[in-house]
């Protein structure tokens, strides 16, 4: 048996946790078209014949990093790359920011062989303008290997699961068989309401939320669970909440569903929204609602 452990960075909204996604055949991840959706470590499990590779996804490496949250999301990414087989760094083709230079920067003291994972390919209808930008990028430093691949069509995404599976060091596997996901069902149900908020909030508002579960409990085929969404201000809760409270059914709604077809459970789902101000940069809270590099 091979195994071990793979690392997904790179600035915020390039795919990386769309390519978690694809690489275990399942949803482990929130995704949302917003920078810095990912917010912790990420652990989704790949299993084969031949061994298992352990996914660590990580929060978007960025700058313009003012408050606590920040700094938590940035140091969870860094610290990720340490003590993995291979990190693999993630950049949008065509697409090279500040925040990408960084990265590379930051990739210098890695001493895993570094693969570079260029997403979002199929933007490329015409493959002949990719080279030029493939070409570009492989100069940058040595690279283990370099993969053009599509997270949301699914193109290549296998051939990068053979290629890190070559790379999985000897030794016994470390989840079991059963197991794809890393974290518990309060976190997955938690992320989902986050989810269907990043998507559904316009601007700044997603940043100043977070998700907890308050109750979780099985009775039978009914799953009933109690979320909070806290926000930083009283204004910020009339918003989620929604006109005549319809935001917030909605996201309810959309979180519910897919709640039950995860789990096969017919599921309650209720939602509070409170204000905790200025938690994003008050460590305690930060620490209290599971945001705690050293916890
Ligand atoms: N066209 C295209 N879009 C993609 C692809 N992969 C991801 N996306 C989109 O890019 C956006 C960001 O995807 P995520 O997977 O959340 O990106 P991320 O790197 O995890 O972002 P953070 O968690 O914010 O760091 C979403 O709208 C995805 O649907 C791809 O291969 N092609
Ligand atoms: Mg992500």
């Amino acid at each position: 048996m091979h195994s071990g452990m793979v690392a997904i960075v790179g600035r915020p909204n390039v795919g990386k946790s769309s390519l978690l996604n694809a690489l275990v055949g399942r949803k482990v991840s929130i995704v949302a078209p917003k920078p810095q959706t990912t917010r912790h470590r990420i652990q989704g499990v790949l299993h084969r014949a031949e061994g298992q590779i352990v996914f660590i996804d990580t929060p978007g490496l960025h700058r313009a990093a003012p408050r606590a949250l920040n700094k938590y999301m940035n140091d969870a990414a860094s610290s990720s790359l340490y003590d993995v087989d291979v990190a693999l760094f993630v950049v949008e083709a065509g697409r090279w920011t500040d925040e990408d230079q960084a990265v590379l920067e930051r990739l210098k003291s890695v001493t895993a062989p570094v693969g570079l994972v260029v997403n979002k390919v199929d933007k490329f209808s015409d493959k002949a303008k990719l080279l030029p930008v493939l070409e570009k990028l492989s100069a940058l430093r040595e690279w283990a290997f370099i993969m053009p691949l599509s997270a949301l069509k699914g193109a290549n995404v296998n051939q990068l699961a053979n290629e890190l599976m070559s790379r999985m060091p000897e030794g016994p596997p470390l989840y079991p068989e059963d197991q794809v996901v890393g974290h518990d069902l309060r976190f997955t149900i938690a992320e989902l309401v986050r989810e269907k908020l990043m998507r559904s909030l316009a601007q700044e508002l997603p940043y100043a939320l977070t998700v907890e579960t308050e109750m979780m409990e099985q009775e039978g085929n009914l799953l009933k669970a109690a979320t909070v969404i806290w926000v930083e201000r009283d204004g910020q809760k009339k918003i989620v909440i929604g006109e005549d409270g319809s935001m917030l059914k909605r996201i309810g709604t959309a979180a519910r569903r897919e709640l039950e077809a995860m789990t096969g459970h017919k599921v309650f789902l209720k939602i509070w929204v409170r204000v905790k101000e200025g938690w994003t940069d008050d460590p305690r809270a930060l620490s209290r609602f599971g945001y705690d590099n050293n916890g």
